[in-house]
């Protein structure tokens, strides 16, 4: 097998097995799908904006934010699978090419530094703490959330070149993960009270989304043992499309259904302190 060091398991069944039709076009298409959706999402949050009171109108800017950075950063993801693999005639399946760039999931990472302090702090825009500090919440936030994505970042380089690396990265990073788990079961369980039972309830599904689809990036990260249910990764194309796939409906519903479900609780709050967009006299 060719020396590639500390590159990441989709590179290995590239210059093993390589990849089948099926296997390398869903994992371009499901790629292509992430950033389409973050450009229709954009839309939304833009044109969504003035349904809220203007104090929680710096949620839906968080979103913008978001989009934008995930749609060029997923636009990038998914050219690095298409311009690193490549089809080879002679056997009728996509090989990790010669000469090109590898394959890696490092981009998601650095687009995490971004992503997870905004989203983390956009519930605090539409929630109001009743007992914990804003500030102490936030910094919380951007502290754990920052070394979660450091630690796992580092240790993704390792997930076929040393296991024992992989896994002590990646449960320093769990540590930082449950952390913010924490402090956004608190957020939540402060936020539903005295709010409109409309509201309370779209907070609970908010807690209900956050968890399931935080937990499919752990998911992915451990993606190539899931499969092999042993300490040796699976070089197996499934388990490669199965990590592109957890991305993605992960990337969907932490980022875009997250949003929206902020988005209706604070139309929910506006309308309960006054600001009703559907009776907005628009005329005058
Ligand atoms: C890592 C490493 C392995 C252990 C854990 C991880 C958690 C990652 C999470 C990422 C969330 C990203 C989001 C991005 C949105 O843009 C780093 C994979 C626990 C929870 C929400």
């Amino acid at each position: 097998m060719n020396n590639l060091g500390n590159a990441t398991f989709e590179n290995y069944v590239g210059a093993t097995t390589g990849f089948s039709e099926m296997a390398y076009q869903m994992s371009a298409h499901v790629l292509t799908l992430g950033y389409a959706i973050m450009l229709a999402a954009l839309l939304y949050f833009i044109l969504t904006m003035k349904t809220v009171s203007p104090k929680y109108r710096i949620s839906s800017v968080l979103s913008v934010v978001v989009m934008v950075s995930a749609a060029l950063l997923l636009f990038v993801q998914a050219n690095n699978w298409t311009s690193s693999m490549v089809f080879d005639a002679s056997s009728g399946r996509y090989m990790l090419g010669d000469g090109n760039d590898l394959f890696n999931n490092g981009y998601r990472y650095l687009n995490w530094l971004i992503d997870v302090p905004m989203l983390l702090f956009q519930i605090l825009f539409v929630v109001t703490l009743k007992r914990s500090s804003f500030s102490s919440v936030r910094n919380g936030f951007w502290f754990s959330g920052v070394a979660m994505i450091l630690t796992g970042y580092v240790g993704q380089f390792y997930e076929v070149s040393n296991p024992t690396l992989f896994f002590i990265w990646g449960t320093a990073s769990t540590l930082f993960f449950f952390h913010i788990l924490y402090l956004m079961k608190k957020v939540i369980d402060e936020g539903k009270e005295g709010v409109p039972p409309q509201a309370a309830k779209y907070l609970g599904t908010i807690w209900t989304l956050f968890l399931v689809s935080w937990m499919l990036y752990p998911g992915a990260y451990l993606m190539p043992y899931l499969f092999s249910f042993s300490l040796e990764p699976a070089l197996s194309e499934t388990a490669v499309v199965a990590r592109h796939m957890t991305y993605t409906i992960a990337d969907v519903s932490s980022k875009v259904i997250y949003g929206i479900l902020l988005t209706l609780t604070a139309q929910e709050l506006s309308k309960a302190e006054g600001f009703d967009y559907d009776k907005l006299d628009t005329t005058s």
